[in-house]
């Protein structure tokens, strides 16, 4: 199989600790970290390989003070794409962040500065979002004369609904802080988002793998059938990861009253 190191990555950043956690940052601080053509095609040939190396859990982060600024407009501008050429380019991108969305290896996204634009379509591909005071969301695209392509329309409307969704693109509007955590757009706004959003990737990858790919790819699948095939699909998926020999000793140690108990902090 390949190693991440054969992938030649040029503009993330990966490192895999020995818990198996892998930290992948966005690596062009000077760009303000916008997707250009070839960030997301490493993104696609990453969580490609990612779910097949053994890795417990992601955590993704990026460098300097701004997590992305979207499409890379500059890039944009001067290739003067077709209608068909950018079609192509909205493939990728989805491809990428489908490959993480439904890959089976949780993904904690750490947030901070601008995610925006095609920014917050990468941070909602992520499982969960952790945010900082830092920490902004919008969707330019209106003042750009442009329209969401890398999978807002489906995750953004999901995270915030419609309604929102359409005034963020129409008017602009940011959010950021307690509002942003409200509608919907993080699930942890904290001090050190990167401190938080590692200590979340290190909870999840003590679940058993089989649990994670679930949890991490079905809930996805199941939203996107009927509830009649969704239930279907729900007790196959439990038959196989409920029965699994890595839950026995689990199950044994509650009833042996070993195991921790659920409580609030
Ligand atoms: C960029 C980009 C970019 C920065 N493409 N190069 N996204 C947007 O509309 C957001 C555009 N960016 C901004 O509003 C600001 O750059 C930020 C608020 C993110 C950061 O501001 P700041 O003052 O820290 O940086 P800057 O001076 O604006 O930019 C620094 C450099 O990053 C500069 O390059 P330089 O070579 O002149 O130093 C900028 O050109 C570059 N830069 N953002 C290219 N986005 C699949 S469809 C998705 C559609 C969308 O994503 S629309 C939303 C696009």
């Amino acid at each position: 199989m390949q190693a991440i190191e054969d992938l030649g990555l040029q503009n993330l950043k990966v490192e895999v600790d020995d818990e198996g956690i892998a930290t992948v940052s966005l690596n062009r601080p000077d760009k303000r970290n916008a997707l250009n053509a070839a960030t997301v095609e490493e993104l696609v040939s990453l969580f490609t390989l990612l779910p097949r190396t053994g890795v417990k859990a992601v955590l993704l982060r990026a460098e300097g003070t701004h997590f992305c600024a979207g499409l890379d407009l500059v890039e944009h501008h001067r290739e003067d794409r077709s209608p068909a050429e950018f079609m192509h380019i909205c493939l990728r991108w989805h491809e990428a962040f489908n490959k993480m969305e439904y890959g089976g290896i949780p993904v904690i996204a750490a947030l901070k500065g601008a995610v925006v634009g095609g920014g917050l379509e990468l941070a909602s591909s992520a499982h969960v979002r952790v945010a900082d005071a830092s920490t902004y969301f919008a969707l330019p695209e209106g003042q750009r004369g442009l329209f969401t392509g890398g999978g807002a329309t489906i995750r953004v409307a999901d995270l915030v609904g419609k309604a929102r969704m359409i005034d963020m693109m129409l008017t602009g509007r940011v959010y950021k802080g307690e509002e942003a955590m409200a509608v919907g757009l993080c699930q942890y706004l904290v001090e050190d988002s990167e401190a938080k959003a590692m200590e979340l990737a290190r909870a999840a990858a003590q679940n058993p793998p089989l649990t994670n790919f679930a949890i991490c790819s079905a809930i996805s699948h199941m939203q996107n059938m009927s509830a009649l095939d969704a239930a279907y699909a729900e007790a196959v998926v439990a038959g196989i990861v409920n029965t699994q020999p890595a839950s026995r000793g689990r199950l044994e140690a509650f009833a042996n009253k070993t195991a921790a108990r659920v409580r609030p902090d």
